[in-house]
């Protein structure tokens, strides 16, 4: 397990506590009462909101890069072993850096990214400058130099490997961007339509050939009655139950190999409700069963 405990990457204060919300709502004796040896890296320590410049266009690019480059560095030392990173957000952002460590081990990365959002925007495209809506396109190479310099390569992650599930607020850029590199989306139509079920298992096939799998978990993907502590909320998202069918279903495949959960605000929050969803969804994703 990683904290990153980085805000900047987006307006709204109180993401920088998500990995003490999602500490304090029981994630480590969860995994325990599994079977599971968990190691805690503890939290990454980021630059300080308070000292930080305003920016225009790209939001405290330098310190959502600084955060990012140490934390892919990090991200590579763990996913080295035999143990499966779990990271815990902070903001969204946070995945350029995961992602970019994850990578150096894996030839054909697939990433199933689970959210509200797409998340594919660049710094021309961005309706807000906030680097938590660009992560998904920093992966795959598009973007400001400074962030896709943190991948290292042309691009960490190939558009044919990307899953998007739940996607309900897509920016106009991002929906031709899905379709230039004809990016695999389940939006809430969709799921509407096939049901959860139908939707992993198209899933799980349409990342075959992966030698890996990421799970990109933002708490927003869920409907905000199931998640009301996120700072970008958009109604009519997945339930709590479709949430944990989903996690659940992809554990049997046994073909994950990293996580990450983030966006968990517990400023906005309603009795650490989020943290504690997340942490379940944790617990179906890392093998609990209800019999
Ligand atoms: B999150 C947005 F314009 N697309 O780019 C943007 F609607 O990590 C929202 O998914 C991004 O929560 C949300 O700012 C980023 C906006
Ligand atoms: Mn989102
Ligand atoms: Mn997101
Ligand atoms: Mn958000």
């Amino acid at each position: 397990m990683l904290g990153v405990p980085l805000d900047l990457g987006q307006n709204r204060r109180g993401v920088d506590m998500g990995p003490s919300a999602i500490r304090y709502a029981g994630v480590r004796e969860r995994l325990e009462a599994l079977g599971y040896n968990v190691c805690d890296h503890g939290d990454l320590t980021v630059p300080d909101r308070y000292e930080q410049e305003p920016e225009d266009d790209l939001k405290h690019l330098n310190a959502v890069v600084e955060t990012n480059r140490t934390l892919a560095k990090k991200m590579e030392d763990i996913a080295s072993g035999e143990s499966i990173p779990l990271v815990f957000g902070g903001d969204h952002s946070i995945a350029i850096g995961s992602l970019a460590g994850i990578t150096r081990h894996y030839q054909n990365l697939g990433v199933i990214w689970y959210d509200a959002h797409g998340d594919l925007n660049t710094v021309e495209t961005s309706p807000s400058g906030n680097i938590h809506g660009m992560p998904l396109a920093v992966s795959l190479g598009l973007g400001h130099k400074s962030l896709t310099g943190i991948i290292g390569q042309k691009r960490a992650i190939k558009p044919e490997n990307i899953v998007i599930i739940g996607a309900r607020a897509l920016d106009d850029a991002e929906k031709a961007l899905i379709q230039k590199h004809n990016i695999k989306v389940f939006t809430m139509h969709e799921v509407d339509r096939l049901g959860m079920s139908e939707v992993i298992n198209q899933t799980i096939t349409h990342l075959k050939d992966c030698d890996g799998i990421h799970v990109s978990l933002d708490l927003d993907g869920l409907d905000p009655i199931d998640a009301p502590g996120v700072g970008t909320p958009v109604v009519g998202g997945l339930s709590y139950r479709e949430s944990h069918l989903a996690m659940e279903m992809l554990e049997e495949t046994g073909n994950i190999t990293s996580c990450e959960f983030v966006e968990v605000n517990p400023i906005l929050d309603e009795q650490n409700k989020t943290a504690e969803a997340a942490v379940a969804l944790i617990g179906s994703l890392f093998g609990e069963k209800i019999r």
